[in-house]
């Protein structure tokens, strides 16, 4: 199950006496980020009850029910212009593979879609996203190797303009959250696409891979305050047990998760609901 982070905090403590340490590091391990683990340790000791790993997972599942949002959000064309989204996240966290799920999933629904490969860093990732266009038939463009990635997203804009696309996908490079200028290069895409649309890009989606934990964490606080983030796309849920990083995300920066991946082909993918995830948690 993609959020079976509270049952592995549960099999960690259950069935032998626990102490205060033991759960602290239970839930660090569960990536809930500090903050979280603080806010859920002094929940549970205003307990009566001696401490249980019932206690503590029922705890925990109220807490996070407490700060995810209940409201459900989806993603809508704009009236007249296109839609356009921004993915950005580090190397190998699954830009690509998101961007063109994405793109998979607003098809399914009747949208039109352009996928825009603007990770001209390497030659692979223009590759890459070609393929899944071809599989998911969308139309994609693409630029040479090492072209400029805010020229190519604002001739991929026009082209959308003429051919009334509802949403452009923009998959970026990946990109260090410690290389400045390469983040630099994120804030040109920016001000490129507002030159053709002041209020684009209309989404930027931080993705990030739930097995890295406290990394996925960090990379948040680095990509929040170098850009404007509007949600996040949470990978590798499969199999892994290890949600633990969307309440750290959204309790310490407010990124809502928007979307989750759960696998490596086209259906692996979803709207994040946080009601059900609440709700699933064991
Ligand atoms: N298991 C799993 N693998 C994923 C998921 N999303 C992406 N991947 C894999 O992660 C690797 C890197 O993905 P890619 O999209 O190229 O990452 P990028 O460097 O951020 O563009 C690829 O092998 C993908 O198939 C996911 O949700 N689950
Ligand atoms: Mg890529």
């Amino acid at each position: 199950m993609a959020f079976g982070f509270l049952k592995n905090l549960w099999t960690r403590l259950a069935g032998k006496p626990v102490d205060w340490d033991e759960v602290e590091e239970a839930l660090i391990r569960a990536d809930l980020g500090m903050p979280m683990t603080t806010r859920i340790i002094g929940q549970l000791k205003n307990r009566k009850e001696a401490l249980s790993a019932d206690t503590v997972v029922q705890v925990c599942r109220e807490e996070i029910a407490k700060i995810l949002p209940r409201e459900a959000w989806t993603l809508r064309p704009l009236a007249s212009k296109p839609k356009v989204i921004l993915v950005v996240g580090v190397n190998g966290t699954g830009k690509t593979t998101s961007t063109a799920k994405l793109g998979a999933l607003l098809k399914r629904r009747g949208h039109s879609v352009l996928l825009v490969a603007a990770d001209t860093f390497r030659a692979a990732a223009i590759e890459q996203l070609g393929i899944w266009a071809g599989r998911i038939g969308c139309e994609i463009v693409k630029g040479q190797y090492n072209a400029d990635p805010a020229a190519l997203c604002f001739d991929a804009y026009q082209k959308a303009v003429k051919q009334s696309i509802e949403f452009v996908l923009c998959d970026t490079a990946g990109r260090l959250h410690t290389k400045h200028n390469l983040m630099a290069e994120l804030g040109k895409v920016r001000r490129v696409l507002q030159k053709a649309d002041p209020s684009a890009p209309h989404e930027t989606l931080l993705v990030v891979d739930a097995t890295t934990g406290a990394n996925a964490l960090q990379q948040a606080r680095e990509f929040n305050s170098a850009t404007q983030l509007s949600g996040m796309i949470c990978t590798k849920l499969d199999g892994s047990g290890k949600g633990g990083v969307i309440v750290a995300i959204q309790n310490e920066l407010a990124i809502p998760t928007r979307f989750i991946g759960t696998g490596e082909t086209e259906e692996d993918f979803a709207f994040f609901d946080g009601r059900e995830f609440a709700e699933q948690l064991v």
